[in-house]
Formats: C-alpha cells, structure tokens, sequence
C-alpha cells in the first residue's frame, strides 16, 4: 500500500495540524510500504541549517517522526514544492527521506503514476513562474543561503505575505490563475506516457478525466491539509482511494 499526501503547510501556526501529522505517521503510514509527500510538508522552509536552531520545534519534530517512519521501513519520500524549495541534503540526512525531482515517475508492477507538486503547471501566473524560474536557480538559492538566518526568516515572511494578498486577489475573479493550464496539463501527460497524474498544489481535490491524444487519463489533485483535518490517497495496488484524517 502506498500513500500519497500534499500541502499540510506545517509550521508553528498549525499545532492541530502537526500533531494530526505525528499521529498519522505514527500510526496510519506504519502501514504502508511507502509515503509519498508532494511538497509544500513546510509552509516555509528556509535552509536545513534552520533545524539546528531550536526556535521553532515543529520543523525538528516532523523531521525526528519521518526518520522514525523511516526507521521502521517505511520508504519515505519527499518532493518540494512552491514553499519548501529549499529542503536540501541536510533534510533527507535527518530525516531519512529521498528528496524526489518535480516531477517524478513512480513505476510500479501493477501501475504507473506521474508525481508532480504542480505549480509548474500554473502557467497563467505569469509572476509566479517568474518567481519560480529565479529562484529554482542555483545562484538565487547560493545567495539566499549564504544571508543570516533572522534574515532569511524575514524574507520568507515578507513572501508569505505577499502570497496571500496576490491570493485574494485572484480569488476576486483571476480564480483561473490558481489552477493548472488545460494546454500545459495535456503536453505534461502525453510527454509522461498517458500516466496517471498525481498532483496537489491547487488546493481544489478532485479526479479529473483528460482524454489525450484519444487515450484516458486520469488526473487526482490531492487535498491540502487545514483546520483539524487532512487528507492522503492510497494506492491499494488496485485503485486509489481517499481517506480523509481527523
Ligand atoms: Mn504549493
């Protein structure tokens, strides 16, 4: 059984949120042969030196909980996504987990699967992919890296910020910024063979029925995680299922 989660945003202002996401690893993906995190785990993530300054002790205790599930025998894996770009080396050394390139192609005996967080694929924000293009660089990253963590800290708030307003702004009728582009998502699927998509991002769960090139495929956007509840998706080795979390 593997399962799949996306966008739980964890930081210090989500305790119903990290401790559901202690428990399920703790309990629910013992169960499973592997995990699959497709970004965004962190709402933000600004360098893996961070985890050596306890300030903040959610980033240290989901990363001690993921090298527990790993310990157990559990295939960890984990993807970045728009707000935890910058998981490095140090990360996947504390955590046990494999950092995943975007996208990645999960073949397995019964299935195959394309894995994506799925901001790539918005590509109607013209500023975002801008963004994303800058700082996806290694010379951005280098730079960023290399400035004072307090200040880092405060160079992720600032975005943050800026996120949401650029957020409710679109949410006031530029809603199809948000969502992937029809083309872009067609291209994606047919360059990966016809696979099954699994993607989050968007925050809009649904199954989406894409016929390409006259062949089906199927598009699952995983739920983000908010209030008290989460959500995974599990591969049975048959079909996927959503099983939501309280
Ligand atoms: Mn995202």
């Amino acid at each position: 059984m593997i399962l799949f989660v996306s966008d739980l945003h964890l930081s210090a202002q989500t305790p119903e949120l990290n401790a559901l996401f202690l428990q399920f690893l703790g309990g629910r993906a013992r169960a499973a042969e592997a995990l699959y995190i497709l970004g965004d785990l962190f709402e933000y993530w600004v360098g893996d030196d961070d985890l050596d300054t306890p300030a903040d002790p959610t980033h240290a205790a989901v990363v001690s909980a993921l090298r527990r599930l790993a310990d157990a025998g559990v295939a960890v894996n984990v993807m970045r996504g728009n707000r935890d770009f910058l998981l490095g080396d140090g990360f996947a050394a504390a955590s046990g987990a494999r950092l995943l390139p975007d996208p990645y192609v999960l073949s397995l005996p019964a299935w195959q699967f394309v894995l994506s967080h799925g901001d790539a694929l918005c590509t109607d924000d013209r500023d975002y992919q801008a963004f994303r293009a800058q700082s996806r660089s290694p010379e951005w990253q280098a730079a960023f890296l290399a400035k004072p963590l307090a200040e880092r800290h405060a160079i992720a708030r600032a975005l943050r910020e800026r996120s949401e307003a650029g957020k409710a702004q679109k949410a006031g009728g530029a809603d199809y910024l948000m969502d992937v582009n029809a083309g872009a998502t067609e291209d994606f699927l047919r360059t990966h063979g016809y696979a099954t998509f699994i993607h989050g991002h968007t925050h809009k769960p649904a199954m989406h029925d894409h016929i390409v090139d006259g062949i089906h495929v199927e598009r699952w956007v995983l739920a983000d995680w908010h209030g008290a509840a989460g959500e995974c998706l599990v591969w049975d080795g048959e079909r996927l299922v959503r099983e939501r979390l309280t």
